[in-house]
């Protein structure tokens, strides 16, 4: 699917690899060939902008990192913005299938493979999943396919509901559900008549049976192969429906990938799985990071420059550490820790990591502290000039609105992050002067890995105290609600 990309991609990187040093220029025609690229692979072209546009700012201003070349990081770069762009780092969602019987409602265009990725996914939840799976289709308008599911479901070992002419899909869907009920099934698998067209016909039909049904995921079924138009379709049966993943078909034919590509940045779903053939087993759960090393081709390259790069945070934790025992800490430091926040998987992966972190995690999700924030301060800092980053002092109203378009932002949130960073810097101060350098000390000593816990103790380190105390502010930092992860876990800072 993705071959013409992937060599297109390959030059450019060979290009860039082949170079000792980069400059802009070199960043800025390599980055102009990898739009070209996507474009030509059928990527949406806001998705393009979005793309290149955040490898950018990366791709010029990142750090040299010793024992790699610029090049290398580059690629590191534009792979993990195309992992990004297909869903994120995380391990692959999978289905919602908690509730017994849970429901699982196909929609698509008529010819998408609906039929056959019900088959597909019934035949993953027994084998993979061991659920018992009911199949159940709701398609009246086509003669011959609630016989097609019922021999799809023969060949895969699950039950069909049986067949009753003359029913209507909402009483077909009904009768489904009890079905599933009183026969102790785990999932039930709704599949459902397609048309030629999104019309209206089909879209109320489609969210009467949802009503009833009542399901747990709702899966869109496109195919691939039909490029931007399945991307147009996707968004309008999002408006209607409110899908909860999407299923791509048609990847092992040779299109150009676009869809699978745009989909996820357009429609803000989740792919769940990509359909690889005719067979019943072609079915892949989608995993981002897979299909963007198989885009990109550069797995070596990806973990060389991982495995450097957290030499380098260490590094820098441990310069830091100095720096904040001085009391100086600027907004490029407090960039840093934001940047290393999400490298470490999030606010979600760090405080998995922290041993009882986990009521600060509450506060944090209670407070709406995502992923995405850390994104958007990051996206303020980055908005600054250096000075600004330096002497935030020089932040006037006026510069404080520049900076607030420039984040894409309100004013108030860059209002929020100086008063965060504000209130951290003052924090260390304190901690430097009140005859607490001991404390100071042991944290710049845990950042630089030799915290307890975790395996290799945390690159970089966290700012913030405590939750709810001891080195924190009261109440918390600002901006951040709940108060930041705190590197001291519970009781250090009280305790002195
Ligand atoms: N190559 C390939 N063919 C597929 C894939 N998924 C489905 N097909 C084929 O596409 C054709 C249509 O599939 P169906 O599952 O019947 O599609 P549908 O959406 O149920 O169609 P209607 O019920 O008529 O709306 C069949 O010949 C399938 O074998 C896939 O991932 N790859
Ligand atoms: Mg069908």
């Amino acid at each position: 699917m993705f071959d013409a990309l992937t060599e297109k991609l390959g030059g450019v990187f060979d290009t860039l690899t082949g170079r000792g040093a980069l400059s802009e220029k070199d960043v800025n025609e390599a980055l102009r060939e990898i739009r070209v690229a996507l474009l030509e692979a059928d990527v949406a072209l806001p998705v393009v902008k979005t793309f290149i546009d955040g490898v950018r700012p990366k791709a010029v201003g990142e750090e040299v990192i010793r024992s790699i070349k610029p090049g290398q990081l580059v690629i590191k770069i534009v792979h993990d913005a195309l992992v990004e762009m297909l869903g994120g780092e995380g391990e692959p969602e999978g289905l919602r299938v908690e509730n017994v019987p849970s429901v699982i409602m196909m929609a698509g265009l008529q010819g998408s493979g609906k039929t056959t990725t019900t088959a597909k996914i019934a035949r993953r939840l027994k084998s993979v999943d061991r659920k018992k799976v009911l199949v159940a289709s709701l398609d009246v308008r086509r003669p011959a396919a609630m016989e097609q599911l019922k021999i799809l479901a023969e060949q895969v070992g699950v039950e069909a509901l049986p067949i009753v002419q003359g029913q209507l899909p909402a009483d077909i869907a009904r009768r489904a559900v009890n079905a599933a009920k009183f026969g102790g099934h785990d999932v039930l698998i709704l599949d459902t008549a397609g048309r030629t067209t999104l019309d209206e016909q089909m879209m109320s039909e489609a969210a009467e049976i949802a009503q009833i049904a009542d399901p747990q995921e709702i899966l869109l079924v496109a195919d691939a192969l039909t490029g931007q138009d399945a991307v147009e379709t996707a968004k309008r049966f999002n408006d209607r429906l409110s899908l909860t993943g999407l299923v791509l078909t048609r990847m092992d034919g040779d299109g150009r990938g676009g869809a699978a590509l745009s989909m996820r940045a357009v429609t803000g779903l989740p792919i769940k799985f990509l359909g690889l053939g005719e067979k019943l087993d072609g079915l892949d759960v989608f995993d981002a990071r897979r299909v963007a090393g198989r885009i990109l081709g550069r797995g070596d390259i990806v973990s060389l420059v991982e495995k450097a790069r957290a030499e380098v945070d260490e590094a820098a934790a441990e310069k830091l550490a100095r720096k904040m025992a001085k009391g100086q800490f600027d907004l490029d430091d407090l960039a840093q820790q934001l940047r290393q926040l999400q490298r470490m998987g999030g606010l979600g992966g760090v405080m998995g990591m922290l041993p009882g972190a986990q009521k600060a995690k509450a506060a944090m999700e209670s407070a709406n502290v995502d992923d995405r924030t850390l994104k958007r301060q990051e996206a303020i800092i980055t908005s600054m000039t250096r000075k600004e980053r330096r002497k935030p002092d020089i932040l006037n109203a006026s510069r404080r609105r520049r900076i607030a378009a420039g984040a894409g932002v309100d004013v108030a949130e860059v209002n929020k992050v100086l008063k965060m960073h504000r209130a951290m810097s003052d924090m260390m101060k304190k901690m430097g002067k009140g005859g607490m350098k001991g404390m100071a000390a042991a944290m710049g000593g845990m950042m630089g890995g030799g915290m307890g816990g975790p395996p290799g103790g945390l690159p970089g380190g966290l700012p913030g105290g405590p939750p709810g105390g001891g080195m924190a502010p009261k109440g918390g930092l600002p901006g951040l609600g709940g108060g930041l992860p705190g590197l001291g876990g519970p009781g250090k800072g009280k305790k002195k």
